[in-house]
C-alpha cells in the first residue's frame, strides 16, 4: 500500500492533491490555515490506517485492554510531535520548504488542547505517548469539552479568564462517529418488575436522555505502527425526546453538558452538572466496551481478562456502579456475579491528599440524578458494611470507610472498594495513603495498595523539544532517541571539561531560546546572562509560589537598604494558573505581577533581578521553558505534593533541583545524591509534629526580614492600594500560615544561599545538572508504564 509519508515524492503529490480535493486551493493560493488542516489530515489518514491495524491484531490475539478513564488529557500540540513519532519531521519540513512553506509556522496554528488543568491530565497523555510507543494496547477515555480550562491574560496585574476556544480552527484529527454513538439516561424513576425466571429487573422510565457521541484521536508512538485512540465523547441531543419537553431547555442542558473543564461547582445546578460529567463519559465508554466485547467473544463472562479499566483519581469513580447496572439490568447477572467481575476490572490512582480533593457528593443530587446507581451504591455500601463486621471489625471501623457518610458518597471509599489496586504517584505520597489517608483501608487490603512512581514522556519533554541537547549527547555518547538508557553513561563524564562546556552551550542556547519565545508571544524580555530560576505549575496554596515570591522581596528590601549590595543577576519565572473560583491563588498572581512592576522599574534593582510571570501556562510553554531552566523550584510543604511532574521534566534537561523532600522530590534525591541537589525545609513527619505548637506570629516578632517582608505587603510597597495583599499579610497575622511558609523560610533563604555558590562555579553547576540527566532515565513515563503492566494491567504486546 502507498503509504503518505512513503517518500518526499509520495508526500509532495499527496499535499498538493488533499489541498486541492479538500478545498479546492493551489499551493500558491491556499491560506496556512488550510495547509495546516491537510497536513495533520494526511497524518490522520496514514493513523486511521495503523489504528485499523491495531484493532485487528488486537481482535486476532484475543489480547487484553486497557482503557484509561480520566476527566482530563492534556495533550498539548500534536503536529510536531506526531511527525516525530512517525520519523519524518526532516522530510516533511524539506518538501514544505521547496513548497516555500515554512513548517514552524504551521505548527503554530495549532491550539493546546486544554482538555485539563493539571498534572493528572498531563500524566494521562503521557502515559497514552508510552502506551503506544511500548506497544500495549491502551485506550484514553474522556469529555470532549467545547472549551478547554480558560486562556490566562494578565490585567492591571490580575489573572482574567478568557473562554478557551481551542476548537476555533477545528481539530483535523479527530473523527466523528454518530454511528457508535449510545444514549445516557438520568432522572426518571426506577421501576422494579419481576422476569419470567422470578428475577427482579430494573427499568427506568421517563428518564431525561441524551446521545453521547464519540470522536476518536489517534494517538500514535514513536517508530512503531501501534496506534491507539483517545475517545472523546460529546453531548448531543437524542432523536426521540418525550413530547412533553421544553426543547430550549433542553438543548441549552445538553449544550452545558461538555461546555467546560470542571464547571464551577459552588451552587448546586454546578454540582449537578459535575455528576452529570462524571456519569456521562463513564457510561457512554462502558457502554462502548460492553458492547464491543459481546460482538467479539459472545459472552461477558471474560470481561475482566480482557479488560482493565484505570481510574484516574474518583472523577471516574461511577463507572463502578455503572459497570453492575449494564451487567446485571442489561446482562442478567447476579449481584454477586456481576461484582465479582468488576472487583477485577477496577484499578484506582489517588492523586492527592488534600482533604477539600477528596470528592465526596451530595446522596440526595446521586438520589434524583441517578436513581438506579444510587440503588446499587446503597447495596454495595450495604454488602461491604456486612464483609466488615463479619471479619470483626468495630462499627466505628465501618464509619470511617463506608461509602456513604453523613449523607454524602466518599468517592475514594467508592473506588477502592470496587478496585483491585489502589495506587499512589511516589514513594512518599503511597506510604502517606498507606499510613493516614487509607489507613483503615489498608489494614482491611494490604494487597490491594501499590505505588507507581510517575513518570514524563521523554520524546516530548526531551528529545523532540531539546535537539541541542539531544546532539551534545548522540556526538559525545550514543544517540539517546530510541535508548534513554545511554543517558546513563554521562554519570561517568560528569566531570570532564569536555562534557561540561558542551553542557553549558547548551544551555545557554536553550535559555536564548526562551528569550526569543518570551518576546515573540508577550513581548516580555529576558537577560540570557543571568541565572534563570523557575517555578511553573498550578498556583496552589500547598505549592507555596508564595515562598518563592517572598524570597525575592527580601532581595529586593536587602537591596533597597544596602545598594552596595551585589548578587548573581537572576531571572525569576514564575508561571501559573489558579482555579477561577480560588481567591487566594489569584491574590498570589497580583503580587508576583506588582513585585515585577514595581522591580521592573526600579534602576537599583533591576540590574540584579527580573521577576517575569509568563500569562496562560500550558504544555506549549513547559515545552521551552523547563529546559531552559538552571534551577527548578519544587518547594511545596513537604507531605502535600503527591508526586509533581514538572519536577521530572526540569530534571531530564539538565536543571538543579531547590526542593522539599516531598512527592518524587524524594526519589530524585535518592537517585542523584544530596550533592546533586539543595534540600531544605521540613520533612514530613515534623510538619504534623510542628503544627499543634505552631504560632506563625512568632516568626512575624522576632524575624525583623520577615517582619519587613510582610510589611511590605500591606505598606503600599507593591500596590498604591494598602487592602490589596491584605488576605494575604493576613494569613501569617491571622490564620497561622496553614503552610508554614515562615517555618521554612529561613532554610529556603540558606538554600537559595547554597544554589547561587554551586551556580556561580560553572563546572560545578554543569556537573550537578550532568548528573541529573544521568539519572533521569528512571523518570520515562515508559518505565512507570513497565511498571504499571508488571503489576497492575498484565498486558501484552501487540507488535
Ligand atoms: C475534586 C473534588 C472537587 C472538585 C475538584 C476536584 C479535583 C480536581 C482535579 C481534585 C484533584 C484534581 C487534580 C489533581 C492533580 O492534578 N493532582 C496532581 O497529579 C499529578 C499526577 O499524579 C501529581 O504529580 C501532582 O502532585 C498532583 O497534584
Amino acid at each position: 500500500m502507498f503509504m503518505y509519508f512513503d517518500s518526499p515524492e509520495v508526500f509532495k503529490e499527496r499535499f498538493i492533491s488533499k489541498l486541492l480535493s479538500s478545498y479546492g486551493d493551489t499551493v500558491e493560493s491556499a491560506s496556512n490555515t488550510k495547509k495546516y488542516i491537510v497536513l495533520q489530515k494526511l497524518i490522520r489518514s496514514e493513523a486511521n490506517i495503523y489504528a485499523n491495524e491495531t484493532k485487528s491484531r488486537i481482535a486476532k490475539q484475543e489480547a487484553k485492554e486497557l482503557h484509561y478513564f480520566s476527566l482530563e488529557f492534556l495533550l498539548g500540540r500534536m503536529l510536531a510531535n506526531n511527525l516525530h513519532h512517525l520519523g519524518v519531521y526532516e522530510m516533511v519540513e524539506d518538501v514544505l520548504k521547496e513548497l516555500n512553506i515554512d513548517l514552524n509556522e504551521l505548527i503554530e496554528l495549532e491550539k493546546d488542547p486544554g482538555l485539563g488543568n493539571g498534572g493528572l491530565g498531563r500524566l494521562a497523555a503521557c502515559f497514552m505517548d508510552s502506551l503506544a510507543t511500548l506497544d500495549y494496547p491502551g485506550n484514553g477515555n474522556t469529555i470532549r469539552y467545547r472549551y478547554g480550562l480558560f486562556k490566562q491574560v494578565i490585567i492591571n496585574n490580575e489573572q482574567v479568564e478568557m473562554p478557551d476556544n481551542w476548537l476555533s480552527i477545528g481539530n483535523p484529527l479527530e473523527t466523528r462517529k454518530p454511528d457508535e454513538a449510545v444514549d445516557v439516561h438520568y432522572y426518571g424513576e426506577v421501576q422494579v418488575g419481576v422476569d419470567e425466571k422470578g428475577d427482579l429487573t430494573f427499568h427506568l422510565i421517563n428518564p431525561e436522555t441524551v446521545r453521547a457521541v464519540p470522536f476518536d484521536m489517534p494517538l500514535l508512538g514513536q517508530d512503531t505502527k501501534t496506534v491507539n485512540n483517545l475517545r472523546m465523547w460529546s453531548a448531543e441531543p437524542t432523536s426521540d425526546i418525550p413530547a412533553n419537553t421544553n426543547v430550549r431547555e433542553y438543548m441549552a442542558k445538553v449544550e452545558d453538558m461538555c461546555l467546560n473543564v470542571y464547571p464551577d461547582d459552588s451552587t448546586e445546578g454546578g454540582k449537578i452538572l459535575r455528576i452529570k460529567q462524571e456519569y456521562f463519559f463513564v457510561s457512554a465508554g462502558l457502554q462502548r466496551i460492553v458492547l464491543e466485547h459481546k460482538r467479539r467473544y459472545g459472552t461477558l463472562d471474560n470481561f475482566a481478562a480482557k479488560h482493565v479499566i484505570q481510574l484516574n483519581d474518583t472523577h471516574p469513580a461511577l463507572a463502578i456502579p455503572e459497570l453492575m447496572r449494564l451487567l446485571m439490568d442489561e446482562n442478567g447477572y447476579t449481584w454477586d456475579d456481576a461484582f465479582k467481575i468488576v472487583k477485577k476490572t477496577f484499578a484506582y490512582t489517588n492523586h492527592t491528599v488534600m482533604a477539600e480533593a477528596l470528592e465526596k457528593w451530595n446522596l440526595d443530587y446521586i438520589k434524583r440524578l441517578l436513581p438506579r446507581i444510587y440503588m446499587i451504591i446503597e447495596e454495595l455500601n450495604h454488602q461491604y458494611a456486612r464483609y466488615v463486621l463479619s471479619l470483626g471489625y468495630d462499627q466505628d471501623f465501618l464509619e470511617s470507610t463506608a461509602i456513604i457518610q453523613n449523607n454524602h458518597i466518599h468517592m475514594a471509599n467508592l473506588s477502592i472498594i470496587g478496585s483491585f489496586s489502589v495506587n499512589g504517584v511516589a514513594k512518599l505520597h503511597t506510604s502517606i495513603l498507606e499510613k493516614d489517608v487509607f489507613r483503615k483501608f489498608y489494614l482491611l487490603y494490604p494487597k490491594k495498595f501499590n505505588n507507581k512512581t510517575n513518570g514524563i514522556t521523554p520524546r516530548r519533554f526531551f528529545l523532540y523539544t531539546n535537539p541541542e541537547l539531544k546532539e551534545m549527547i548522540s556526538n559525545k555518547i550514543a544517540n539517546p532517541l530510541r535508548d534513554l538508557n545511554v543517558l546513563k553513561e554521562l554519570e561517568k563524564h560528569a566531570y570532564e571539561k569536555e562534557y561540561i562546556d558542551a553542557f553549558l552551550e547548551v544551555k545557554k542556547a536553550r535559555k536564548e531560546k526562551l528569550a526569543l519565545f518570551l518576546k515573540k508571544e508577550y513581548d516580555i524580555d529576558l537577560d540570557p546572562n543571568s541565572m534563570y530560576d523557575v517555578i511553573a505549575k498550578r498556583l496552589h496554596a500547598y505549592k507555596r509560589q508564595l515562598l518563592d515570591i517572598f524570597y525575592v522581596i527580601s532581595l529586593y528590601l536587602k537591596i533597597k537598604e544596602d545598594p552596595s549590595f551585589e548578587m548573581t543577576k537572576t531571572t525569576f519565572i514564575f508561571s501559573a494558573k489558579a482555579a477561577s473560583g480560588y481567591y487566594f491563588a489569584k491574590k498570589v498572581i497580583k503580587l508576583i505581577n506588582c513585585v515585577a512592576e514595581t522591580i521592573r522599574n526600579d534602576e537599583e534593582v533591576n540590574k540584579y533581578i527580573n521577576v517575569v510571570f509568563i500569562p496562560n501556562y500550558r504544555v506549549t510553554v513547559s515545552e521551552v521553558l523547563m529546559n531552559a531552566a538552571d534551577v527548578s523550584e519544587q518547594i511545596s510543604l513537604a507531605g502535600k505534593e503527591a508526586s509533581g511532574t514538572g519536577n521530572m521534566k526540569f530534571m531530564m534537561n539538565g536543571a538543579l533541583t531547590l526542593g522539599t523532600l516531598d512527592g518524587a522530590n524524594v526519589e530524585i534525591r535518592d537517585l542523584v545524591g544530596d550533592d546533586n541537589i539543595v534540600i531544605f525545609g521540613l520533612k514530613s513527619d515534623e510538619v504534623e509534629a510542628l503544627r499543634a505548637n505552631y504560632r506563625a506570629r512568632d516568626y512575624y516578632e522576632r524575624d525583623p526580614e520577615i517582619k519587613a517582608i510582610i510589611n511590605s505587603l500591606i505598606d503600599g510597597t507593591f500596590s498604591s492600594d494598602k487592602n490589596d495583599f491584605l488576605d494575604i499579610a493576613n494569613e501569617f497575622l491571622i490564620r497561622n500560615d496553614e503552610y508554614f511558609i515562615l517555618a521554612d523560610f529561613k532554610a529556603y533563604k540558606d538554600a537559595h544561599r547554597k544554589v547561587y555558590e554551586i551556580y556561580n562555579d560553572k563546572a560545578s553547576f554543569a556537573s550537578k545538572c550532568l548528573i541529573n540527566i544521568a539519572k533521569s532515565p528512571y523518570f520515562s513515563s515508559d518505565r512507570t508504564i513497565e511498571d504499571y503492566v508488571a503489576d497492575i494491567w498484565h498486558l501484552n504486546k501487540i507488535r
